[in-house]
């Protein structure tokens, strides 16, 4: 069993050129296992903290000085990674060591196991077949968050190649639906400069249901059939809209606001006009009566939390209380350690939510993320849609498909 002999952590850049951390960890006196923490620009209130202070240079301190306690530690043992680090940080938000640590440090002890072991990450994390390549769920207008004035206030408009019968195919049918919206987008605004949000999604002047036409354009003229070759879908990224003094969603580019009452039905309409398969915080992250009458409605939409369950056991245990998601975001390092996010996708299969394991919008071109999708029974992965850093996932997911432990896409019905 590989045990660790050596760690290293140091400052580096993410794809929007912030610094954030990475650690190296060595098992056995030769295996390398190294990873480096992704963050985000929508952030959920409830994530765990990615540094202490706001500092990644003081996280790498807090590290250096504990590194000790995990020699000798056994690096394919998510769990034990996970105990250490409670024993140096025991805040539920990882505030004194932050997340990005946390996140680092579990993910390089499983890559390092990887290398010792000689299997693909997936197999530390599940040794149990079947194994099933998620769907790629791919981002191809954004606003929000992820890009500048005069793009929608809707954070993304998601695309999932529905009748995709392998990985390869997948990735093809969504990259000439981009492709393809770019030509849509120019046929109406001549002077668009082809510019592009933090995932690699076209970042056009234009507004939320605008957006929405051109994408279901670009479908049809790739030679698509809306819900049965790919699906639309929308990151709303709602508690970014969300005014708790107002008690309003504030779509500010569009120049309207909406009651919770008002943001409910148009959430529902456009589920209806798109048929739209896939609706992600449709409404803000304390909103779980919201987010069950939504889920209610619409059975054949997954209806998936993420800055509502921000990766956390117990936001699951609390939505489903109420009923509220079909489906739940995967982001390791909401939850901080790879542990956590594992006790999280366990509780998801308990109370039948399905998973969607995610990249955030700041990147490296790490691709751990695409091994514990499939780990965790994932039916999507979401990654952004082109860029060094978001094809790097995609990619792995091809080379994953070579393996025989893959066996087809996964099951998508409800
Ligand atoms: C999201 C993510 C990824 P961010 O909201 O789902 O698309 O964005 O990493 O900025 O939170
Ligand atoms: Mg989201």
């Amino acid at each position: 069993m590989p045990l660790i002999t050596k760690l290293t952590g140091r400052t580096v850049f993410n794809s929007r050129g912030n610094t954030t951390v990475e650690v190296d960890i060595i098992t056995d006196n030769k295996h390398l296992g190294r990873a480096c923490a992704p963050s985000g620009a929508s952030v959920g209130k409830h994530e765990a903290q990615s540094f202490p202070d706001d500092d990644p240079n003081r996280a790498i301190k807090i590290f250096q000085s504990n590194a000790d306690r995990f020699i000798g530690a056994e690096a394919s043992d998510p769990k034990a990674i996970f105990e250490i680090i409670k024993s140096i940080d025991d805040t539920p938000s990882y505030s004194k060591l932050g997340g990005s640590v946390a996140y680092a440090l579990s993910i390089a002890a499983v890559d390092s196991a990887s290398k010792a072991l000689g299997v693909p990450l997936v197999n530390v994390l599940r040794k149990e077949k079947p194994f099933k390549n998620p769907f790629p769920l791919g981002n191809i207008l954004g606003g929000g968050a992820h890009a500048g004035p005069g793009t929608p206030d809707i954070q993304e408009v998601l695309i999932c190649p529905l009748g995709a019968k392998g990985i390869t195919q997948a990735l093809q049918m969504n990259f000439k639906v981009h492709l393809e919206l770019r030509r849509v987008i120019e046929s109406v605004d001549k002077s668009f400069t082809y510019g592009r949000g933090d995932e690699g999604a076209w970042a056009p002047r234009t507004n939320n249901e605008k957006a929405l036409e051109l994408a279901e354009q670009a479908i049809k003229n790739s030679g698509f059939e809306i819900g049965k070759d790919i699906g639309l879908g929308i990151d709303f990224a709602s508690s970014s809209l969300w005014n708790n003094d107002k008690l309003s969603y504030e779509y500010k580019r569009e120049q309207s606001s909406r009651s919770t009452d008002q943001q409910i039905d148009y959430v529902n309409s456009l589920i209806q006009k798109y048929a739209l398969i896939y609706v992600e915080d449709p409404v803000h992250e304390e909103d779980f009566l919201g987010m069950a009458e939504l889920t209610k409605k619409n059975r054949n939409c997954l209806v998936t939390g993420d800055d509502m369950l921000v990766t956390n056991r117990d936001r699951v245990t609390k939505a489903s209380k109420y009923g509220a998601c079909n489906g739940a975001i995967l982001k390791v390092n909401q939850a901080g350690t790879l542990y956590d996010a594992l006790l999280f996708a366990d509780e998801c299969d308990r109370k039948g939510l399905k998973l969607v394991t995610s990249h955030r919008s700041g990147e490296s071109v790490d691709s751990h993320i695409s091994h514990i999708a499939i780990a965790t029974k994932s039916k999507m992965l979401k990654s952004g849609i082109l860029g060094g850093e978001r094809v790097a996932k995609l990619n792995e997911l091809v080379r994953l498909a070579e393996y025989d432990l893959i066996d087809g896409m996964a099951d998508l019905s409800f």
